[in-house]
């Protein structure tokens, strides 16, 4: 078509764009009942709320995609530098409610359904969560996404779609059985499958020398192909026309296996091996923290990584041919090592492909990357074992052997021939299993290695990157976590959403956090008090109702909602949680029954998830059960104390339990909870904490202040001294009397537990749960104090939510945009 000929197509088409999307409450009911009728292809005369759900969320997403179209025309147009934050696991949960609050069409579309008659919280329950990642640095990502979008950056995610997310937790009989998470299997009305946007990935093979041009030059011969294709995720911003992407890959059958199964002729067989090549994003690893090794994660790695930067190259080529304007126009993000491959292939690219000569590319390369990790112990880093990646990817194999040599190279010549600091640096680690190491490969890469919060940095710098640090100081930062206020206030607490812009008088918090700190001139004000407590009550019995739904359980609302929800570690210490809690029905069993009066009421609630392979976790599931039983069920005990484990916790029941606790623990012994990021959506919903001085919790300590939370045990610093001690430090007497219980058979199960409590055990007891366990409970009992006076309790509680604002993922957000990426905003207009 002529330029002018289109050009005046495309501005009749500019007439038709008062024709859609328009968002009265007439239209909103038609675009329901329209893709009711016609995309899930029901009768718009009969339908449920499933089908009501589907309708609505495909009128929403059409409302999406316009604004993703807008966005991206804009970035083409501008051409500013573009973030891609490369990360294995995005756990996004529900996509409905977050989308139309961001989109500002929430009270619309409410409206609308009542129309219809049906209620907006009744289809938004219909929606699964997209679980494709494990816990906090899956969740992480999530909120960074949001944040990334509200605030305009030019960004894209990339991810795998994998088609099992987290397994699904059932508990039988107080144990632990997962089951697959098929999300899909009801259709996911948030994706756009792009089936012209897919790209080879190559495996196996072989590597050849080529000479071109009077160069020799490496050519890598693949034995496998397969096909990755995208499925974009539309991300909307809050409060802008900006809507980013989150590209997912899914692995598909290249072609070249027709041709295979032609010259064969064995058809069928060709078939069969063709549906092989999309278990690649079949499932997500469930994360227990252990290298393992496995092939098929590695290919998971390499096919992502492989993907990603096909695009990403291909976007960046459409409009500039000099790859030394690359590390102007690209910063790439390695969330954890897991996508570090991407490194060496972007090296194999410049030097294989492009042709650029190896210094040229290194430089190219080490500008590009910046590298986050998450990781506190030394154990947890990942290592490739060198026959697995030499056999899988045998070109990626030499590029970092190169890179090494190079690297160890450049170190003798500053540290001279000190052989255990340069094996000890060296990417590839000698020894039974030859491995690469992935997080040195990383920070010899990359220019800014950054940790998750104050504590972690000074671990990284003391202990696990000891020797990287004092080489290179300058590379090492830390951006304190944060989480999206939208989500975790804004969706899932709108009462306190509402109470809160009333007492700011603005709702511009929910985009500039920093307001939420005027809260702190209203704390006394005994109507603030009042209505808070008021919307904590609500919330308080929404979480009863779902107790009692799950587990026939009835909670007294006048009772402390007392929670520790998380992945079940045994650095996290559920295991002190159940201790204390056999400990206060202890007591409460030997009290005059005339002293029962003044226990202050209690509901524990605990949930999480074990990794599959982690035994001990799984047993901490079981006491958990069995304690519950035993004190669910005393008639001397009634409303004092309740013990519910809530099962297969996932964001959406993060949603509903978070703003109904009254107090949330954190009790991961001193420095091993790199971050935490559960801790910050409590202390945003007014939850008052309490907690062990580690991770993100030292930082919102000078927040709110030690006197606003409850604190106990070991610090940081005094960790290593107290290991040294190991069977001379001596657990107390109480302690010891909890422990026997579990151990004689108290609960039962008393064989099952042995080896639980041999874990306790004076010498053995590695997270020093002895040692913390009296100052834990000095703790729980300030809290009790507290609780029972309720203005100072809810003055805490306001004063929690008004110290919140660093938490907030868009602080993070613009300190990685600033001080690691070098990207500016880059705002659609209206
Ligand atoms: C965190 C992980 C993690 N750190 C391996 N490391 C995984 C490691 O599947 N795997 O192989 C999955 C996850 N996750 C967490 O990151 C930290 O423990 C938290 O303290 C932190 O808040 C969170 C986000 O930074």
């Amino acid at each position: 078509m002529e330029s002018g000929e289109r050009k005046a197509k495309v501005e009749k088409m500019f007439g038709f764009m008062d024709a859609f999307l328009k968002n009265d409450s007439f239209s909103l009911q038609k675009d329901i009942l329209d893709h009711v009728e016609y995309t899930v292809a029901r009768s718009r005369f009969i339908f449920d709320d499933f089908e009501a759900y589907q309708g609505l969320s495909y009128s929403v997403r059409d409302r999406l995609i316009e604004r993703w179209h807008d966005t991206h025309r804009y970035f083409k147009k501008k051409d500013p530098k573009r973030l891609y934050f490369l990360s294995l696991e995005f756990l996004m949960g529900r996509s409905l409610s977050n989308s139309v609050i961001n989109l500002g069409i929430r009270d619309q579309y409410a409206d609308a359904l009542n129309q219809l008659g049906f209620e907006f919280e009744v289809v938004a329950e219909q929606e699964g969560d997209a679980a494709l990642g494990n816990g906090g640095l899956a969740r992480l990502c999530a909120c960074q996404m949001d944040s990334l979008a509200t605030l305009d950056y030019p960004a894209w995610g990339y991810g795998l779609r994998y088609q099992y997310g987290l397994f699904r937790q059932i508990i039988l009989d107080g144990f632990q059985l997962e089951e697959p998470d098929y999300w899909l299997n009801f259709g996911n009305p948030w994706e756009i499958e792009r089936v012209h946007v897919s790209y080879p990935v190559k495996f196996y093979g072989t590597v050849e020398e080529e000479g071109i041009q009077g160069q020799t030059i490496k050519v890598w011969i693949p034995g496998e192909t397969v096909e990755a294709v995208a499925y974009d995720n539309p991300i909307p911003g809050y409060g802008t026309r900006n809507a980013i992407n989150l590209r997912l890959w899914a692995a598909k059958p290249s072609d070249q296996y027709d041709m295979e199964s032609y010259n064969t002729g064995d058809y069928i067989n060709a078939i069969m091996d063709r549906q092989k090549a999309e278990t690649i994003s079949n499932v997500l690893y469930p994360d227990d923290r252990s290298y393992q090794g496995k092939e098929l994660r590695l290919k998971q790695h390499y096919f992502f990584v492989s993907a990603s930067l096909q695009d990403i190259i291909r976007r960046f080529r459409d409009d500039h041919n000099n790859f030394d304007e690359f590390p102007e126009k690209v910063a790439l993000q390695i969330n954890d090592t897991h996508p570090s491959l991407a490194i060496a292939e972007v090296m194999r690219v410049l030097v294989d492909e492009e042709h650029l000569d190896w210094s040229r590319a290194w430089d190219i390369t080490s500008r590009v990357f910046s590298f986050t990790t998450h990781t506190v112990h030394a154990e947890a880093l990942e290592k490739i074992p060198v026959d697995l990646l030499g056999n899988l990817l045998p070109r990626h194999l030499q590029i970092i052997y190169e890179i090494n040599y190079k690297f160890m190279e450049e170190l003798k010549s500053m540290i001279g021939q000190d052989y255990d600091r340069l094996s000890r640096m060296s990417i590839v680690e000698e020894g039974a299993v030859k491995s690469i190491r992935m997080a040195n490969l990383s920070i010899v890469c990359c220019q800014i290695v950054n940790g998750v919060s104050k504590v972690h940095l000074d671990l990284l710098k003391e202990r696990v990157f000891k020797d990287f640090y004092e080489l290179w100081p300058q590379k090492f930062q830390y951006k304190t976590n944060g989480v999206t206020q939208r989500r975790w206030v804004v969706v899932s607490n709108p009462n306190l959403s509402s109470l809160i812009s009333k007492w700011l008088g603005t709702e511009s918090w929910i985009r500039n956090v920093d307001l939420l700190a005027g809260l702190r001139q209203h704390v006394s004000d005994p109507d603030l008090q009042r209505e808070w407590k008021m919307v904590k009550k609500v919330n308080k019995a929404r979480l009863a109702e779902y107790i009692e739904t799950l587990s026939g359980i009835k909670v007294s609302l006048d009772a402390m909602f007392d929670v520790q929800i998380k992945r079940i570690h045994e650095y996290k210490r559920q295991l002190l949680n159940i201790l204390g809690i056999i400990h206060r029905y202890d007591c409460i069993k030997n009290m005059e029954t005339s002293d029962r009066r003044k226990v202050v009421p209690r509901v524990c609630i605990i949930g999480g998830k074990a990794a599959p392979g982690y035994d001990i976790a799984k047993k901490i599931i079981k006491l958990c059960h069995v304690v519950a039983e035993k004190i669910n069920n005393d008639a001397d005990i009634g409303d004092l104390l309740k013990l519910v484990f809530i099962p297969d916790y996932n964001v959406s029941v993060a949603e509903l339990v978070i703003p109904g606790s009254d107090l949330s623990q954190h009790l991961s012994t001193a420095g091993h909870e790199a971050s935490g990021t559960g801790s910050m959506k409590f202390l945003m919903n007014g939850c008052l904490l309490l907690a062990t001085a580690d991770g993100a919790i030292v930082e919102i300590m000078e927040e709110v202040g030690a006197d606003n939370m409850f604190l106990f045990g070991a610090k940081v610093n005094e960790v290593p001294a107290l290991h040294e001690k190991g069977a001379s430090l001596k657990a107390p007497l109480q302690f010891l009397r909890v422990v026997r219980m579990v151990r004689d058979g108290y609960f039962g199960f008393k064989d099952y537990f042995k080896s639980l409590c041999d874990t306790l055990e004076d010498g053995k007891d590695f997270y020093l749960l002895g040692y913390d366990f009296a100052s834990y409970l000095e703790a729980q009992a300030a809290a009790d104090r507290t609780f029972v006076d309720p203005e100072k309790w809810i003055h805490m509680s306001i004063l929690s939510t008004a110290g919140s604002g660093k938490f907030s993922s868009d602080k993070t957000i613009e300190e990685y945009a600033k001080h690691t990426w070098g990207i500016e905003p880059c705002k659609c207009p209206f």
